[in-house]
């Protein structure tokens, strides 16, 4: 049985109380690692690490910053297949998803901002004659960066490249439930030629050691992605302190299908945007709003594309949905589903747990429920989708708006002015018109309402990992 290790100040360490939890496989059921449940012990060495290694890196010159950071790239997009696997017996995910997206945007999300740190300016203004006033933009010190279970290395990666590249030093906590590409990422950080202490990764229980990294000093920054009740209490905690945060958190994400779409590249791209990552994305498309014109065609060929989908051993790669991250979740779904009966839904696909080893559920659609019901108001997180008709834009403006959450739309229609008019009457971070999950990293990415606050992505990402001083000099 593997014990995997911290990684603290260049070197792998096991917890210092000894204490550890179990990493179990969700595509079997079975126990596959052993992780440190780290404690403040554990934190206290890699605070010592980060600040001994902060004056080095922060003053390192930022080609130099950027190179180590390309050469990380390269040695994760060289250590692809390893990597993976690993994501894919972490997560439960189909092995072809985290070969094919997890892991090369992990080395694109190195690649861009060791790119960006490089090309990154900050502002000046000349009064002629009298003053010049410029803006600092200096490190911040050290940073406490807190990732989720769905897209393990993407979103660690998405944290901590901005943070390096900007000369910080990270003191980062991925998921307790997916740990081992971090673990591996540690290496590699150092085969890359990252001063020791620079990356610090502590491994455990978000209550114990995500909370103590939250809640001590040293951390000026933190940012976090996760669940919407653990991002209050982590910006609660923050704000005790007067710390810069950024929260990426859940979603409830309105797709918007109108009449005059092209309707075969709505219903194919719904599909992905339903169930991709099991549903495990907080910006899967939960709530499929379908002009009432369309409506029955739209079901027809969404439900007959839902047969095709094959739920099975994450290895296989005829597997296009795999196994959800745990037995917990499993149930979480589970119990949405029960619930969506209650209110009055109409299971049209799906709807069952998948009798084998391992925390398997089918791709679940289900029509006919209200729009304020819980099932349609609450983040789900997996394969499970509601259909909802609307009359007319302002009806689907309507309810698209009538969640508390707000991180990301996608809207489908051949009229051009109307795709601008919903984009700006959704109040949603991110619009997608016509596609779905198409990125370009130097958009600033995050949500609105209890989607969470701050936006991650390109230089947003370098600013807030960044400490701005304006010096004003008269002349
Ligand atoms: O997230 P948590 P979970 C949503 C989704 C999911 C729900 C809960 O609905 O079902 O959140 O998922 C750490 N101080 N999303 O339980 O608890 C924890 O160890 C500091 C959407 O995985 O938010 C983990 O590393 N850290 C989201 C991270 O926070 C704490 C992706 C996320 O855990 C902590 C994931 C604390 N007090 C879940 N408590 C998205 N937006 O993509 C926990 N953690």
């Amino acid at each position: 049985m593997q014990k995997i290790q911290n990684f603290v100040n260049g070197e792998y360490r096991d917890p210092i109380k000894g204490d550890y939890i179990e990493n179990i496989e969700p595509g079997t059921g079975k126990v596959f690692a052993q992780v440190p449940n780290s404690t403040q012990e554990d934190l206290d060495l890699a605070v010592e690490a980060s600040k001994e290694a902060f004056p080095v890196w922060s003053r390192m010159a930022v080609d130099k910053r950027s190179r180590i950071l390309h050469k990380l790239a390269d040695l994760i997009d060289y250590n692809l297949d390893d990597l993976a696997l690993m994501e894919s017996r972490d997560n439960g995910k189909p092995l072809w998803l985290a070969k094919a997206v997890d892991i090369p945007r992990a080395s694109a999300n190195f690649r861009f901002y060791a790119s960006a740190i490089v090309n990154f300016s900050s502002e000046a203004q000349v009064s002629e004659g009298f003053m010049v006033n410029y803006t600092r933009r200096s490190p911040v010190g050290i940073v406490g960066c807190i990732s989720p279970w769905n897209l393990p290395l993407y979103l660690f990666s998405w944290k901590i490249a901005p943070a390096l590249a900007m000369g910080n030093c990270v003191i980062a906590k991925p998921s307790e439930l997916t740990p081992m590409t971090a673990f591996l990422l540690g290496k590699l950080s150092k085969d890359a030629g990252m001063p020791n202490g620079v990356l610090n990764i502590l491994h455990g229980e978000g209550k114990s050691i995500g909370q103590a990294i939250v809640e001590h000093e040293v951390t000026k920054a933190i940012s976090f992605t996760g669940g919407t009740a653990t991002g209050r209490i982590v910006g609660a905690t923050a704000s005790q302190q007067f710390k810069k945060v950024s929260l990426e958190l859940g979603g409830k994400n309105p797709n918007i299908i109108f009449a005059d779409c092209d309707l075969d590249e709505a219903v194919k791209t719904s599909v992905k945007s339903s169930f991709t990552n099991q549903g495990e994305i907080c910006l899967c498309g939960s709530r499929i709003l379908v002009e009432d014109s369309i409506y029955d065609e739209f079901k027809a060929r969404f439900l007959k594309e839902c047969e095709k989908i094959v739920v099975g051993d994450p290895m296989n790669a005829k597997s296009i949905m795999g196994a959800l991250v745990s037995e917990d979740h499993l149930n979480k779904v589970d119990s949405y589903v029960l619930l969506a009966k209650e209110e009055g839904g109409k299971v049209l696909h799906g709807g069952n747990r998948i009798a084998r080893e391992g925390f398997y559920y089918e791709p679940t659609v289900i029509e006919g429920l209200d729009k304020n019901c819980r099932t349609n108001q609450e983040e789900i997180f997996g394969p499970v989708v509601t259909l909802n008709k609307f009359k007319n834009e302002e009806e689907a403006i309507d309810i698209a708006n009538s969640t508390r959450y707000g991180l990301s739309c996608t809207i489908w229609t051949s009229d051009l002015k109307r795709a601008h008019r919903v984009s700006h009457a959704v109040q949603s971070g991110i619009i997608w018109v016509n596609c779905w999950l198409v990125r370009d990293l130097r958009t600033p990415f995050g949500g609105m309402k209890d989607s969470g606050i701050g936006r991650e992505g390109g230089n947003e990402a370098l600013r807030f990992f960044s400490e701005p001083q304006n010096v004003c000099i008269k002349l």
